[in-house]
């Protein structure tokens, strides 16, 4: 719901001039109870309690409080991931919606970190190097911030980041005023040289300094870009603080933050350019009520977390990130958090449907064509029958298209090897679909990249004059190289990809299946050079209905595809339900084994039918 209809809601629902009853939740005291406008209540915690969220709310004119709501908690307990993603964004409403009935009614506000092609973002990390942060817990903030900085620059937008270590006075490792602060190599260069040591002859903690300093720095900006000028005005900035937030020099932090908002002219409309966080990660003794004052106070988010390690405050970082504006076709973009939905995750992903009764998965690899496999459409129906049913933000069950063309591989042809004891063959196992309509992209919606194209070269973050070749070899870099495909179920599940002398040897049982190869004298003339090997060891292994899906890796937090799932030894979902797989008995014969359509293999098809819709590099 965008902001204005949100006031017209709201002005329906109460009269004029007053906020709803702010309640009061489970170990909070509230002073005051008149709610007409400009009216404040101020909250504390009873017992040793301390408080996350605003300590005094105001009701404002558009009839909502101010700040977020006050919650009582156990000091200096960790945040896990799985309590911190639901006080995130959409599913806030169960924290709060008891004591508050218009927060109910709306879904995610949209006040994060907005990941947007327009306007630009300035990243601010603040690495506190205080006597009060052990050594080692200095290395767990840098190793965050490098992560956070990897993450920010995979979505190809406009940032640049600064980098701030500080202790009695701060740092600046990178300034958002150079070129090398939009680089991301060159900002986790500077970011590997920062040295908790800097601050040796100064272990204070001085959090005011350190915000003055990023107050400075955007004066600088200011002044350059002009103070009414668009490219000024439409920077978003978000400062995230890594601390125990036990300032003790300098003053006040607050009185810093107060500059910061004045400079960046922050109102109620004005809301979404400035986020600050702060967060303790590590073994550290953190002051939560020092860390909650620092971090911005807004409605239905938190800004204040307290982080085990890294991983956790990776998932936090992956909840701050808003990409509902990402509508362009960026491709292999997925939710990185364990918390997101199978689709949000691997949005690329699509269910076909070529007879109304069983299904093939494909792949989007533009926002109008689909790639799966052509084995998909041996006893279809009717192509006008013929179902793509792709991700959706508004419904759980997805969106249908129908098929304006399909373009089957020649190639393909089950039978084509019968009179050579292969009674079933799945050379060029590959068709594309092309959607009657465009897709709407979306966070539940988007291309997977394709290797050798100019988009994924971008994704892989790798100079103009890089060749498919390359991609190969940066790709499948290892004789057994981690992999996924998405189950029937949503679940992404592992593979290993081998190559070299691991695919000779992954391929070899293929000739223990005497009831599919009766005679075969070559298991070469079986799988060709077409097919990727996986589903050794413990991996897991594809069933019957995930057909045509795509076989993908992850690199830079952007997804490829690298195959399709065509065919394989073992069904692990025998004839029962989707949501029971078997694992191979063990001996079984012949041992499990997949096989998949090798894209680096099937270059000179993929280009002849999709030239003009992808941009591909040389071979
Ligand atoms: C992003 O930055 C590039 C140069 O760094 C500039 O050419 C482009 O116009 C910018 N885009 C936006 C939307 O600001
Ligand atoms: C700290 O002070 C000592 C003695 O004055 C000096 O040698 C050293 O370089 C200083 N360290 C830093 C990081 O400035
Ligand atoms: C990931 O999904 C969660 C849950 O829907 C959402 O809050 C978050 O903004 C998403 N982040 C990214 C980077 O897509
Ligand atoms: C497929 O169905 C459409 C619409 O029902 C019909 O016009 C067309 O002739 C059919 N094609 C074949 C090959 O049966
Ligand atoms: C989906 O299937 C996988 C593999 O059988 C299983 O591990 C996972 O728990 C299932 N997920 C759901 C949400 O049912
Ligand atoms: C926002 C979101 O998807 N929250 C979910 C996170 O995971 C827990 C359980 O693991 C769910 O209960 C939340 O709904
Ligand atoms: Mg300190």
């Amino acid at each position: 719901m965008d902001p204005l209809m949100a006031f017209l809601c709201l002005l329906s629902l109460y009269p004029a001039g007053y906020c709803p009853n702010p309640g009061i939740s489970v170990g909070a005291v509230r002073t005051g109870s008149r709610f007409g406008l400009g009216d404040k209540v101020t909250y504390r915690c009873s017992s040793n309690l301390v408080l996350t969220g605003s300590a005094e709310r105001e009701c404002q004119s558009n009839g909502v409080w101010s700040g977020t709501e006050p919650i009582c908690r156990q000091p200096y307990s960790y945040d896990f991931p799985e309590d911190v993603a639901p006080a995130l964004g959409a599913s806030l409403s169960h924290l709060l919606g008891a004591t508050n009935p218009t927060q109910k009614r709306k879904k995610s506000v949209g006040r994060k970190i907005q990941i947007q092609r327009s306007g630009h973002l300035n990243l601010y990390l603040l690495l506190d190097a205080s006597q009060s942060v052990a050594e080692d817990d200095f290395h767990i903030f840098k190793e965050s911030a490098s992560l956070m900085v990897d993450r920010i620059f995979s979505f190809e937008i406009n940032v640049s980041v600064a980098i701030i270590t500080f202790a009695s006075k701060p740092k600046i490792i990178m300034s958002v005023l150079h070129d090398n602060s939009r680089d991301a190599t060159e900002v986790i260069n500077s970011l590997d040289n920062v040295n908790y040591k800097d601050h040796e002859n100064g272990t204070g903690t001085n959090t005011y300094a350190a915000l003055d300093s990023v107050h400075i720095m955007m004066n600088n900006q200011m002044q350059r870009l002009g103070m009414s000028t668009a490219a000024w005005q439409e920077i978003r900035h978000a400062i995230i603080l890594l601390t125990d937030g036990k300032s003790n020099m300098g003053g006040s932090p607050k009185l810093a933050v107060d500059n910061i908002k004045e400079i960046l002219n922050i109102n109620q409309q004005r809301n979404d350019y400035l986020d600050i966080y702060a967060i303790g990660v590590g073994k550290l003794d953190v002051d939560w009520k020092e860390l909650n004052e620092l971090g911005s106070k807004k409605d239905g988010e938190r800004h204040a977390f307290i982080l085990q390690d890294t991983n956790a405050l990776y998932q936090v970082f992956e909840h701050m990130l808003d990409v509902s504006k990402l509508t362009d076709t960026i491709c292999g973009v997925g939710n990185m958090s364990a918390n997101a939905s199978a689709q949000e995750r691997t949005p690329w992903h699509v269910t076909i449907k070529p007879k109304s009764q069983e299904t093939c998965r494909g792949a989007l690899i533009s926002d109008q064509w689909v790639l799966t496999a052509a084995h998909c459409f041996r006893h279809a129906e009717n192509s006008s029958l013929w179902r793509v049913n792709v991700g959706d933000p508004n419904s759980q069950w997805g969106k249908e298209f129908s098929i304006e063309k399909a373009v089957i591989s020649s190639g393909f042809d089950v039978f084509a090897k019968k009179n050579q004891g292969i009674l079933e063959f799945y050379g060029d196992d590959i068709a594309l679909l092309k959607l009657a309509q465009k897709v709407k992209m979306s966070t539940h919606a988007r291309p997977i990249c394709l290797p050798c194209t100019v988009e994924a070269n971008l994704a892989l973050r790798r100079p103009p004059g890089s060749t498919c070749r390359d991609h190969e070899s940066e790709l499948l870099n290892k004789l057994s190289v981690p992999a996924h495909f998405v189950a029937l179920n949503g679940s992404k599940l592992n593979i290993n990809l081998k190559t070299g002398t691991e695919w000779t040897s992954c391929i070899q049982v293929v000739s223990q299946d005497r009831t599919t190869f009766p005679d075969l004298t070559d298991v070469r003339e079986v799988v060709t050079d077409q097919f990727l090997c996986s589903g050794t060891e413990n991996d897991d292994n594809p069933c019957r209905g995930e057909s045509g899906g795509a076989v993908f890796l992850e690199r830079r937090y952007r997804f490829f595809q690298v195959g399709l799932v065509s065919w394989g030894l073992y069904n692990p979902c025998g004839n029962s339900n989707k949501n029971s797989r078997q694992k191979a008995p063990r001996g079984k014969i012949p041992p499990p084994r997949d096989f998949h359509i090798n894209l680096f293999r099937l270059q000179p098809w993929l280009r002849q039918h999709l030239e003009g819709i992808l941009n591909f590099l040389p071979l």
